[in-house]
């Protein structure tokens, strides 16, 4: 990696007016922390108290900075340079959180792929980061990374450095990175990037998220104290520790920051998950709705002692005040509604909110800076009570994508705020109750699917003449994809249509869930009709289908 080439790449920058750094700094929010920064702190603080326990790991705080330093150090001995992007993508292993910091000793910026991304998400991530760098598995949930780190490195060859984490076959394994701790630079700038996160993608590809030191650390700091996160603490992360909620909200970084212990889980389920929140005495956790019932339901069947547990929160997706009430009749516990994008705002409902707020509301802002906007149509503000868009700006909220100069003309306004695209209503008090949304994404089980990326997809397939991908309510998952396609000549079936979806290199995720053939699309008188309103059409004809069968 020479010279030339780092100055080529497009440089990664969150900008706020010098007006609101002034105001952010002098409330307190932005300290001057930076990863590195706390992370070192807290190795000479809780040198031997245990941070990480994941597998047959148990990681004091002293033995996770002494991991960081020689994996930083290793990829710098490589070549890699301060400064260079680096793909992550490893399940919920203490590994994970090692490389994490490594990256953050090194001044490198990690780039977190969810583990069911696959070749389309990484080469896409790899190009708009310009990353340098692959870290993954060997095998993950029987998968074998190592053919995929050889499908990237053959369509972004800058991608120059594979290390796994496991069997590296002709790659270079974790265990095997040494170098020396002297080569690892001072402390970064608090206003830099300090990673890149990825969008949930309601239009198209997902979108790279600049987050900062000192905002994003703002942001767990701030949450640990409405989540009442304390050194005491065991908090488990259940749901893919890349994900933002499980990260910082206060997720595992939170939960570091405090000094508590971070017990990962390797699946999210009960049969994973209940066994070890009895052996760690486990006290909070984040789940997505669709989990939280599955938990509440095993709870009260369950012999494992899950009398620990004193927080639970729930977010990603609504929860709705019905399914509120069996979680907390289930789990016996504080239950904790977080809504939050992993562009910034976050809202929590407080834990000692009346009942009410808790079951009914998706909270209030962390942030007594956090400017929240409910518009309607032509962008006016609506009174409190009735429904509008979402818009927000505020100490750690981003001010733009990276590489995006497009997104970042629709998703914000000329004065910084964030369209988010959810449709609220905020109640007096700030509180805000999520209705719907603005943008055409499938919100299942959490995890967001743009229906014109899949619609691209299905496209591409010979056997398919029009596709329009839209959401409808599933009992499980809470939304599930329907895709309504006109076949060109004789039908595909849907399972080798969803094979070919999965060959195509996608995360499975994002595969429909269930296919329909249909003649023809309704259209307007004049036949002309946006994919907006035809995704809308045919939702609706759908659930008025599902309702009289
Ligand atoms: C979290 O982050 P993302 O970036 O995966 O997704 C953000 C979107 C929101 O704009 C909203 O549409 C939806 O997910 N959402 C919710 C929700 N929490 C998120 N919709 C209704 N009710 C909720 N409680 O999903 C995320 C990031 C940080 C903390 C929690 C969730």
């Amino acid at each position: 990696m020479n010279d030339t080439s780092v100055a080529a790449r497009v440089p990664l920058r969150q900008v706020w007016p010098e007006a609101l750094v002034a105001r952010y700094r002098a409330a307190g929010y932005w300290r001057d922390e930076t990863m590195p920064g706390f992370l070192c702190d807290r190795a000479e603080r809780f040198a031997d108290d245990v941070a990480v326990i994941g597998g047959d790991v148990r990681w004091t705080y002293a033995q996770l900075w002494r991991e960081a330093g020689r994996i930083g150090a290793g990829l710098l001995a490589l070549g890699l340079r301060p400064g260079d992007r680096v793909l992550v993508q490893l399940g919920n292993v203490p590994e994970f959180i090692a490389v994490v910091c490594g990256l953050f000793r090194a001044g490198m910026v990690p780039v977190y792929v969810l583990p069911a991304h696959r070749i389309t998400e990484l080469a896409h991530f790899a190009r708009k980061a310009e990353a340098s760098a692959y870290i993954t598995a060997g095998l993950h949930e029987g998968f074998d990374h190592r053919a995929l780190a050889r499908a990237l490195r053959a369509e972004v060859p800058a991608v120059a450095h594979v290390v796994i984490a496991g069997e590296a076959e002709e790659f270079i394994a974790l265990s095997a990175l040494a170098g020396e701790p002297a080569t690892l630079p001072a402390d970064p700038d608090p206003r830099s990037v300090a990673f890149l996160q990825i969008s949930g993608g309601s239009t198209g590809l997902s979108k790279l998220i600049p987050r900062t030191h000192d905002d994003y650390i703002y942001s767990f700091r701030a949450s640990n104290e409405l989540c009442g996160i304390d050194h005491d603490s065991v908090y488990m992360v259940a749901l893919p520790a890349a994900h933002n909620f499980p990260m910082s909200s206060p997720g595992w970084l939170g939960a570091l920051h405090a000094g508590a212990r971070v017990v990962l889980s390797p699946g999210p389920g009960p049969d994973a998950a209940f066994p070890l929140i009895a052996r760690e005495r486990v006290t909070a956790v984040g789940l997505v709705p669709p989990l939280a019932l599955l938990w509440a339901d095993a709870a009260p069947k369950s012999t494992h002692d899950l009398s620990s547990l004193r927080v639970v929160q729930v977010g990603g997706a609504k929860l709705v005040p019905e399914a509120a009430n069996r979680v907390i009749a289930g789990l016996g516990c504080t239950l904790q509604q977080v809504f939050g994008m992993a562009e910034g705002l976050v809202n929590y409902t407080r834990l000692d909110d009346p009942a009410e707020i808790i079951v009914n509301t998706q909270g209030r802002p962390i942030s007594p800076d956090d400017e929240v906007l409910v518009v309607d149509d032509l962008g006016n503000s609506v009174p409190d009570g009735a429904s509008g868009y979402l818009l927000t700006r505020g100490p750690y909220t981003i001010r733009g994508y990276h590489n995006d100069d497009a997104a970042n003309a629709r998703s914000f306004t000329a004065d910084g705020y964030y369209r988010t695209g959810d449709v609220v209503q905020r109640l007096p008090g700030g509180y805000l109750v999520v209705q719907g949304r603005a943008t055409d994404h499938i919100n299942r089980a959490g995890e967001k699917i743009s229906a014109e990326e899949i619609e691209d997809h299905l496209l591409a397939n010979p056997g398919v003449f029009d596709a329009v991908v839209v959401s409808v309510p599933d009992e499980y998952l809470g939304e599930r994809s329907c895709a309504f396609i006109i076949p060109r000549g004789e039908r595909p079936r849907p399972p080798a249509l969803k094979a070919w979806m999965r060959e195509r290199g996608l995360a499975a995720f994002k595969v429909p869930d269930q296919i329909v053939f249909v003649d023809a699309f309704e259209t307007t008188a004049v036949g002309k009709i946006s994919r907006r309103e035809l995704r809308a059409q045919l939702r609706e004809k759908y659930l008025s289908q599902q309702k009289e069968s």
